[in-house]
């Protein structure tokens, strides 16, 4: 595989500053290196440039709506241009609402694009259901067509997925209007009950299929509060009672050998709030298991 690493400084889509420190982290914990002894071809495109705003900004219940749509714009043409070399877009956050850019970058090239979206949260708010009017809450229904124009129209086209080819794993917390949206919509989700009762590699079997049979490639957006803080303590909202750092791994392996990833993101890692740098390390080895490293 040839991998083209892209970094998002951005941390405006949430309440806690800091996660624009995640692909700095990440970079520090050896992500480049770790995929090197792999064998894997390495091209790191360094930051997009993220504007840093002169004060508090909130548009309809959206915090920083100007800032985050310019992020993600500039991020989806970087992406789509890495999908045409012909190459897998390994984009490292920042907060979640930099899934906007990235699904807006990938779908342009593959126009049925299945989506795993490990996450604590449900990220399927709208400006009118979010409790907060932090944008990293709302990115996969935007992605699907539901929320603010200038987010649903980022890259300039809309709806990016379908609800058929999504499925949601690690889910804990989640608002009302998450809960109608996934009711109406008929999305799979598999919540921490379904973890703890199938286990994770049913759990991966089911989603796998899932995702796979009606797309011609899939999008890994992880956000690593789908950890439990306990394995993962520096992210920005985490949620108790999460996937283990094994049940993660083992994730992460089958998704290598089902061998349907076009793209994937690493995002939510707090440096700030971590501990010597631990969140940054798990999410590297992560990265290493999808890109198929195996012990034997
Ligand atoms: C909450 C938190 N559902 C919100 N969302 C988070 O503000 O919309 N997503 N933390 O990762
Ligand atoms: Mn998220
Ligand atoms: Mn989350
Ligand atoms: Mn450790």
């Amino acid at each position: 595989k040839n991998i083209s690493i892209v970094g998002v400084p951005m941390d405006l889509g949430a309440d806690r500053r800091g996660v624009d420190m995640g692909p700095s982290a990440i970079r520090y914990a050896g992500i480049v290196a770790r995929l090197e002894q792999m064998g894997l071809n390495i091209e790191d495109k360094g930051d997009i440039s993220v504007n840093r705003p002169h004060r508090y900004m909130e548009t309809e219940n959206h915090k920083y709506l100007d800032e985050v749509v310019e992020a993600n714009a500039q991020l989806a043409t970087v992406v789509s241009q890495i999908m045409q070399e012909g190459r897998f877009p390994l984009i490292l956050g920042g907060d979640h609402s930099i899934a906007l850019g990235t699904i807006a970058g990938v779908a342009q090239k593959v126009r049925d694009l299945g989506v795993i979206w490990f996450d604590a949260h449900g990220d399927l708010n709208t400006g009118e259901t979010s409790p907060s009017g932090n944008i990293h809450g709302m990115p996969l229904a935007a992605s699907l067509g539901y929320g603010h124009e200038r987010l649903v129209q980022i890259g300039g086209y809309a709806p990016k997925i379908k609800p058929e080819n999504v499925v949601i794993i690690g889910a804990r917390s989640l608002d009302e209007g998450e809960r109608e949206l996934i009711k109406r919509i008929g999305m799979k989700v598999f919540t921490m009950h379904e973890v703890d009762k199938l286990g994770m590699a049913r759990v991966m079997d089911e989603a796998i299929d899932h995702v796979s049979k009606q797309t011609q490639g899939v999008h890994l957006s992880l956000d690593l509060d789908g950890l439990d803080p306990h394995d993962a303590p520096g992210v920005g909202t985490p949620v108790i009672g999460g996937i283990s750092y094994r049940e993660g791994h083992l994730a992460m392996e089958m998704l290598a050998d089902a061998d349907i990833l076009c793209s994937a993101e690493f995002v939510e890692v707090n440096p700030i709030l971590d501990q010597r740098n631990h969140t940054a390390q798990v999410a590297v080895a992560l990265m290493s298991s999808v890109f198929g490293d195996k012990l034997l």
